[in-house]
């Protein structure tokens, strides 16, 4: 695969602190606060730099409950499973991690999860059947991007969707895995294997760039 600056972007993945330690009441992941500094590397190898956030309202309608937990089904289109409330604007667990560069110097933002019936997870739809695009992958074509790097949290959801939903879209994908930390290490490997059986290239750490 041939890496080229001007045809590449860096995609942080809902680098937030609700997915870290620092918010043990949301989704901490384990690691999620370690992986500032890859991305920052791995964005020097791309022209452009996009992120995501989770932006969700204080009341969705899949917010686990005493009654109703984590990972219980919730009716609905466009929600699945329950899960802590997590990433709240206007709380901690929204914000970027520290030492990512400030929201204006990025080139595209994208904010998905707002609407209290949607829970999606890639940052390319709104919605979980892919109809509603957030805009990332036409504005990525409208720039002449070919190539993505990704990294964020986590790597079992939220990234593992955004890079099948890149593939699809016919860009190469580079999954940067010192850059992201998964929830849960089982779905973690089936979610690497889904990805490079879609074509995705996974790389260990950022350096492996260098060579590309
Ligand atoms: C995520 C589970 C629920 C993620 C978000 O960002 O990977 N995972 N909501």
């Amino acid at each position: 695969m041939l890496i080229t600056f001007e045809t590449t972007a860096s995609f942080d993945v809902d680098p937030q602190k609700g997915f870290t330690p620092l918010c043990p009441e949301e989704l901490p992941v384990e690691g999620g606060h370690d992986i500032v500094a890859a991305l920052n590397q791995q964005a020097t190898f791309a022209r452009l730099r996009v992120f995501s956030k989770d932006a969700h309202p204080a009341n969705p309608i899949w917010a686990a409950t005493h009654e109703a937990p984590p990972f219980s089904p919730v009716k609905g289109e466009d929600v699945d499973v329950r899960w802590n409330l997590h990433c709240v604007p206007g709380t901690r667990g929204f914000q970027l991690l520290d030492g990512l560069p400030p929201i204006k110097s990025y080139d595209f933002a994208v904010y998905k999860g707002i609407e209290p019936d949607m829970h999606p997870y890639g940052a390319c739809f709104h919605d979980l059947k892919d109809t509603l695009s957030t805009g990332v992958i036409e504005f990525l074509k409208q720039q002449g991007i070919d190539t993505v790097i990704c990294g964020g949290l986590a790597t079992d959801h939220c990234v593992r969707l955004t890079v099948l939903q890149l593939l699809r879209a016919d860009f190469q994908v580079v999954l940067n895995l010192e850059a992201c930390r998964g929830i849960s290490s089982t779905a973690t490997q089936q979610a690497l294997a889904e990805m490079k059986a879609a074509g995705a290239r996974i790389i260990h750490r950022t350096n492996e760039l260098c060579n590309s």
